[in-house]
């Protein structure tokens, strides 16, 4: 008898060696991707099961397929959890991915060329927000909003204003780079007056969300999606939450409207990461990811980085690098090397191409899984701060590299799996 592990090594080694090779750099680094987590091992185990033998198209007791009545339990089980986490009237666990839990909103509720109000990628926002490259700017008119340049903060008066003048179907709020509240319920009252649906893309802060540690835009919205691999720490996947009166249009619009075969065994380890999430220390982890978030943002900030908005509400924080003279490629790329992962990130109101930006976007959750605290996070920023001061040194990120190795030792991200 072999694990599945080990027939990996014997079958496929090359695949068997990005597999080491990426546990290794996920064991030895510090991962600051505000997007990025570290499952529990019972996820992973959800994940690379014979589950993902089984064909499920449709919903649970009403398949298209026979011998689903023992995955069934897995999809009954996430969709009753995840209720229970957020509170809504009705949930589709089946989306593959943030962009399809969107799109299947988008298309379960309007027409192509109808017009949606959502935030500027520039600003903040993301690719299935209506960017131009995307299928949602190729088949919908999106008009955008963004933030002022004053203070980097949401313009509720151009929503407004931009809702009363384009009278969208749809208006969508939430972000993928924006580091402060959203407010939901001042959203619903501009949907409201404007005569459109209200949908809320949570990804992000799916994780505060469903603790209450952010305002809670479940009673506010028509549709509320997540991914569940950010704060909520499932696995890669996506969902969508709604309003009773929109369940049976969404889920005939994912299946059979959009996709085939459910995948079940992401489904199961939803189901997995969902139980997990209803512990009460699932709690205190969210409230740490905020103090760590906080105490990293108070750090950089006494360096004299130059932070948009001044600070964060959540668990992710914006660099703008101009008062540095450095872009966010070249910071990445040194950041990487000394062993901290970041991304580039546009700023608002930014000069550079999207492949060079003004900025890196820093997130909390995963080193906060792992055990960091503020102490850690003030010594990550102190590494920051010597790459900045002195980008170019190869030597400097070889150093920091090894402090980041000895510090990731003490706080190992799988310290029960073999
Ligand atoms: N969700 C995006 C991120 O924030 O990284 C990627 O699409």
């Amino acid at each position: 008898m072999r694990t599945a592990k080990q027939f990996l090594a014997v079958t496929d080694p090359e695949i068997y060696a990005v597999y080491t090779g990426e546990r290794k750099r996920q064991e030895e680094g510090i991962e600051l991707i505000a997007s990025e987590n570290i499952v529990h091992p019972a996820v992973l185990a959800a994940l690379g099961s014979v589950l993902t033998n089984k064909y499920a198209e449709g919903y649970p007791h009403a398949r298209y397929y026979g011998g689903c009545e023992v995955v069934d339990v897995a999809e009954d089980l996430a969709r009753e959890r995840a209720k229970k986490l957020f509170g809504c009237d009705h949930v589709n666990v089946q989306p593959h991915s943030g962009s399809q839990a969107n799109m299947a909103v988008y298309f379960a509720t309007l027409q192509a060329g109808d017009t949606i109000l959502a935030m500027d990628l520039a600003h903040g926002g993301h690719l299935t927000h209506g960017s131009a490259v995307n299928f949602s700017g190729k088949l919908f008119n999106f008009v955008h909003y963004g933030v002022r340049k004053e203070d980097g903060r949401i313009d509720m008066d151009d929503v407004e204003k931009k809702a009363m003048e384009f009278r969208p179907k749809m208006i969508v709020c939430g972000a993928s780079a924006y580091p402060r509240e959203i407010d939901a319920e001042a959203f619903y009252g501009v949907a409201k007056k404007a005569g459109a649906l209200l949908m809320f893309d949570i990804a992000h802060i799916a994780g505060l969300v469903a603790m209450k540690l952010h305002k809670d835009p479940v009673p506010w919205c028509d549709f509320v999606t997540t991914t569940t691999h950010k704060t909520l720490r499932g696995p890669r996947g996506g969902m969508v939450m709604c309003r009773a009166e929109h369940a049976k249009a969404l889920d005939k619009m994912i299946f059979p409207g959009m996709q085939g075969g459910p995948l079940m065994h992401a489904i199961a380890a939803k189901a997995v990461s969902f139980k997990l999430a209803l512990e009460p220390s699932f709690k205190d982890y969210q409230k740490q990811i905020l103090i760590n978030a906080k105490a990293l943002a108070d750090a950089l900030t006494g360096y004299g980085f130059n932070l948009v908005s001044g600070g964060t509400d959540n668990h992710m924080m914006l660099l703008d690098l101009r008062n540095r003279g450095l872009t966010g490629k070249v910071m990445e790329h040194a950041l990487n090397q000394a062993g901290l992962t970041v991304n580039k990130n546009a700023v608002p109101f930014d000069t550079e191409k999207p492949t060079i930006t003004s900025g890196i976007r820093i997130g909390t959750p995963a080193v906060t899984t792992r055990g960091f605290g503020e102490p850690e996070m003030k010594r990550v920023a102190g590494w920051i701060e010597r790459i900045a001061k002195d980008v170019e040194n190869e030597g400097l990120r070889k150093a920091v590299k090894e402090e980041v190795r000895a510090l990731c030792a003490e706080f190992p991200a799988y310290p029960d799996l073999e």
